[in-house]
């Protein structure tokens, strides 16, 4: 039996060679330009080529899963990552956006089979967004990045790479 290594942690995600899509909404625009700021930083930091990151602006969170999906049947990612901030107003406007947004991601990753990084934050207020956007929560762009590329890493290796990763196997040929 094979047992993954469930401990290791995001310092060993390894992003070289990764081709990364970020989707990022404008809406709170302070917020996402940070958690942009923080996803782009992380994934140079663990080996990405900045020419491998692609950044998609959209007008609010609702519209990321659509723009998600056109860069998943395009082919041109092994990874996406969704950024944006949903803050709570006076009207249900916002469960609508954020479950909009964390369904249609979830939906576009399954059925497309390209992992997607979640870093749309759901907060209160303002200020809850902007610890969370580099503040002292962290920086969930960052996060979400890491993950999506660790799980395109982990499809690899599910999937028999034909680049040479370990647990690679090749088509038999003649
Ligand atoms: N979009 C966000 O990304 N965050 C929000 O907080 C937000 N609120 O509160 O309304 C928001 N709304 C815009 C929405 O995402 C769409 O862009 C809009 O409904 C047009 O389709």
């Amino acid at each position: 039996m094979k047992v993954g290594d469930g401990g290791a942690d995001s310092s060993q995600v390894d992003a070289t060679g990764m081709r990364v899509a970020i989707v990022v909404a404008r809406f709170n625009e302070v917020v996402s330009q940070r958690l942009l700021r923080g996803a782009v930083d992380a994934l140079i930091r663990h080996g990405a080529a900045e020419k491998d990151i692609a950044v998609h602006w959209v007008p609010g969170s609702f519209e990321i899963p659509f723009v998600a999906q056109e860069v998943a049947i395009s082919g041109g990612a092994d990874a996406i990552v969704c950024l944006g901030a949903v803050i709570r107003g006076e009207t249900t406007h916002y469960d609508l956006v954020a479950d909009g947004a964390a369904r249609g991601v979830a939906r576009v990753s399954l059925e497309h089979r390209v992992p997607c990084g979640f870093g749309v934050l759901t907060t209160e207020t303002l200020e809850q967004a902007m610890e969370r956007a580099g503040g002292k929560h962290g920086n969930k762009g960052a996060d979400a990045a890491l993950a999506a590329v660790e799980m395109a890493r982990l499809a690899r290796e599910i999937r028999g790479s034909t680049r040479g990763e370990p647990g690679a196997s090749r088509a038999p040929s003649g």
